[in-house]
């Protein structure tokens, strides 16, 4: 048909000196998504899954994904098949998905510290996992087996020793998830997985689902988690900040953001293809150009809309390049853009531009940094070896992405013997003193009365 329909709007933001505040505000990005208007619905659901269980969980798969439903657990038969039924060059690309994923995890893991913090005296921080993790990953306008692994892995890895994924059941598979989903489940050798979505599928993660209150005729329990991880849409997100407390949860994972920081020595074919790439989830990705070349900008733009005709998803792809959290960025130059980059907080953010390193070592706020032409985010998505569970809406300015440290708590270990808590004593009787805690000093004094 026509040609493009879209606009990628420009910011200048060159010969502006802006402080950090000023940089957030001008800096292309949509308000913060409504969480606060989906929580009445969502503190509904919480409350329902709560009180009536495997009947709630039934009603709502019934509202929500129009499949009926007498208990969410996916029969292990059903995993087996979707591993049967792979397609082999899919399998084949999960494998290494998942095999450079588990290497990368397993090289992450915190080492154990016993520190020697005077004579006798031994304080140690050591790495223990949470014992139970629930899983979720998004059904919704695509199928995300890839997210299957980027949760599952790290979880794994940290030693985790009871894992669960919950997925939206689709109507076109019966009621199951998607069997792509179901296969790298299996692939990772998950067995405790349930078709569940949206904020009753975080609910029953939360809280746990007593045996036996289905309609139906019940089923077996599902046990409550200490850890709720994984993407999801809005009501899913407003679920994990409910819940949180009661359990644990990851950052916030919402609309997917990339922004390339590029100069004139950028490919602007890559660029473009690299903003599409993101843009082609959701009509509210966010894709963000800074250069500080307007040469660049404008082959970038005119290759916007050469690839934009092309593309699969292109109706999708021209709303989110379209909307007001993606456009680019004109900076006076890298240390600008680098400015910019760090007060955005992008999920991804590409640095290509000469001495890419370089220019990544200075940024300190980005959910996962992607260095020169040849790591687009796609890599990072798929088969990177990275984590593609990242923070989003400019939360990378104090939270990470899905790593194995998530599955994990830093416990401190306090190991003195007498005459080590003797030579301390002193100091410890006189700061009881000095807050007025004097039975504080008593519990030291006592042991050498
Ligand atoms: N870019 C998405 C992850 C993903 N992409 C899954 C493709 N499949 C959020 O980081
Ligand atoms: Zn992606």
């Amino acid at each position: 048909g026509a040609g493009p329909h879209f606009a990628f709007a420009r910011t200048d933001l060159r010969g502006r000196r802006l402080t950090l505040a000023e940089l957030k505000r001008a800096v292309p990005r949509t308000a913060a998504t409504s969480v606060i208007s989906a929580e009445d619905a969502v503190s509904g659901i919480i409350a329902d899954v709560r009180s009536r269980g495997f009947a709630a969980l039934a009603e709502l798969a019934e509202k929500f994904d129009g499949v009926p439903q007498s208990h969410p657990r996916v029969p292990a038969a059903a995993l087996r098949e979707a591993l049967e039924n792979l397609d082999p060059g899919v399998r084949a690309a999960l494998e290494e998905s998942i095999a450079r994923a588990k290497a990368f995890a397993a090289a992450q893991r915190p080492a154990n510290v016993d520190f020697p913090v005077a004579a006798g005296a031994t304080v140690s921080q050591h790495w223990i996992p949470v014992r139970r993790v629930g899983l979720y990953v998004p059904g919704g306008l695509a199928a995300y087996p890839s997210s299957v692994i980027m949760n599952v892995v790290p979880a794994l890895a940290a030693g985790v020793g009871s894992v669960a994924l919950a997925s939206p059941p689709q109507k076109e598979f019966g009621g199951l998830p998607d069997l792509t989903v179901l296969a790298a489940a299996a692939l990772l050798g998950v067995d405790e997985v349930y078709a569940m979505g949206g904020a009753q599928a975080i609910a029953a993660f939360a809280y746990g689902v007593a045996a036996g209150t289905t309609a139906q005729g019940g089923g077996a329990a599902l046990e409550p988690v200490d850890v709720v991880t994984g993407p999801g849409n809005i009501f899913v997100a407003t679920a994990k900040r409910l819940v949180k407390g009661v359990v644990g949860i990851d950052s916030e994972a919402g609309a997917t953001e990339i922004a390339v920081l590029a100069d004139h020595t950028a490919n602007p074919v890559f660029v473009a293809a690299d903003l599409i790439s993101q843009a082609e989830h959701d009509p509210n990705a966010a894709s963000v150009l800074v250069t500080p070349s307007t040469r660049l900008a404008d082959a970038v733009e005119r290759e916007l809309a050469v690839q934009v005709a092309g593309t699969g998803h292109r109706d999708r792809v021209e709303k989110a390049l379209s909307g007001p959290q993606s456009g680019t960025v004109l900076v006076d130059d890298l240390e600008q853009g680098v400015a910019v980059c760090n007060a955005y907080a992008a999920e991804h953010l590409e640095i290509v531009t000469e001495d890419a390193a370089a220019v990544a070592a200075r940024i300190t706020n980005a959910g996962a940094i992607f260095v020169g032409d040849y790591s687009p985010v796609s890599l990072g998505d798929y088969c990177a070896g990275s984590n593609h569970v990242l923070p989003t809406s400019g939360t990378a300015a104090f939270s990470s992405g899905l790593n194995v440290t998530t599955f994990l708590r830093a416990v401190q270990l306090i190991n003195y013997n007498k005459d080590a808590l003797r030579r301390v004593a002193g100091h410890v009787v006189t700061l009881a003193q000095a807050e007025g805690l004097p039975a504080h000093g008593d519990a030291v004094s006592a042991r050498f009365a």
